[in-house]
């Protein structure tokens, strides 16, 4: 396992920010290939047999050894490279409660981006419909998980403690797409300040701007009525639907 690792993302996706912003961030050198989510090429079958089973980005590779799911794309790189503790703990306390917010994460925070996918991409994919009760759940779960994040940062600094862990990224790439569709905006940071003070702090942070700088750019596109090409049929968030297997 001595070649440089590859990372299979694509910059629209939340978790792939959050792996990519923390390679950078450590400084690991890594090759990347950006997978083409929009015509559906991850859900190929040989795509699946090669990589994994599921079909989503991201993916890690290295040498034979393919790895999936961010926060366990984050543990392996941690150790591989030994990075500053601050990222993934530094004592058995910190570790349990980074990985007490990046499971709790995947439950909640990660099923608002239902939000952001309803209202900007369902569009693109299957036509103009009535995405409102998608919208709605994803909104109503995004509302839930931002008060949690207030509580949270009203407490520390930063999610997990007073310095930057992998959690604070995961989360914030969660509301990194909110902002650039304007799912949140100026009422929601007055009702949540404290997540408005770390969301900024984390943007002013090297590197984020050159990871969001394509998923700011799509938004903006959306929000200007512009579609996003794509040829694909099927959800890219999926566990957001209304009906699971129904699209909307
Ligand atoms: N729990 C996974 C979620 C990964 C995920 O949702 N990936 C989406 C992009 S944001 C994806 O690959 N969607 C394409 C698909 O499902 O076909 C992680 O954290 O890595």
């Amino acid at each position: 396992m001595g070649e440089t690792v590859r990372l299979l993302h694509h910059p629209t996706s939340q978790p792939c920010r959050a792996v990519h912003q923390f390679m950078l961030e450590v400084g690991i050198p890594f090759e990347e290939e950006v997978v083409n989510l929009m015509d559906g090429d991850n859900e190929k079958q040989s795509f699946k047999d090669e990589y994994n089973p599921t079909g989503q980005v991201p993916i890690l590779c290295d040498g034979d050894f393919v790895v999936w799911e961010s926060a366990a794309i984050g543990f392996y790189l941690n150790e591989k490279y030994d990075a500053p503790g601050n990222w993934f703990g530094a004592t058995p306390q910190q570790r349990a409660i980074i990985q007490q917010y990046l499971h709790w994460h995947s439950t909640l925070l990660r099923r608002g981006a239902g939000a952001f996918f309803y209202t900007h991409f369902a569009e693109c994919i299957w036509g103009d419909r009535d995405y409102s009760k998608e919208i709605e759940k994803g909104r109503h779960t995004l509302d839930e998980s931002l008060g949690y994040l207030e509580t949270w940062l009203t407490k520390s600094e930063y999610l997990c403690g007073d310095e930057i862990s992998f959690a604070d990224l995961m989360g914030y790439h969660e509301l990194v797409s909110h902002v650039a569709g304007a799912i949140l905006g100026e009422a929601d940071w007055k009702e949540f300040p404290k997540v408005k003070q770390w969301f900024d702090k984390i943007t002013a942070r090297p590197h984020a701007s050159t990871v969001n700088a394509m998923i700011m750019q799509v938004g903006q596109m959306r929000q200007d009525g512009q579609m996003i090409p794509m040829t694909r049929k099927t959800s890219l968030a999926k566990g957001t639907e209304i009906t699971p297997g129904v699209p909307s």
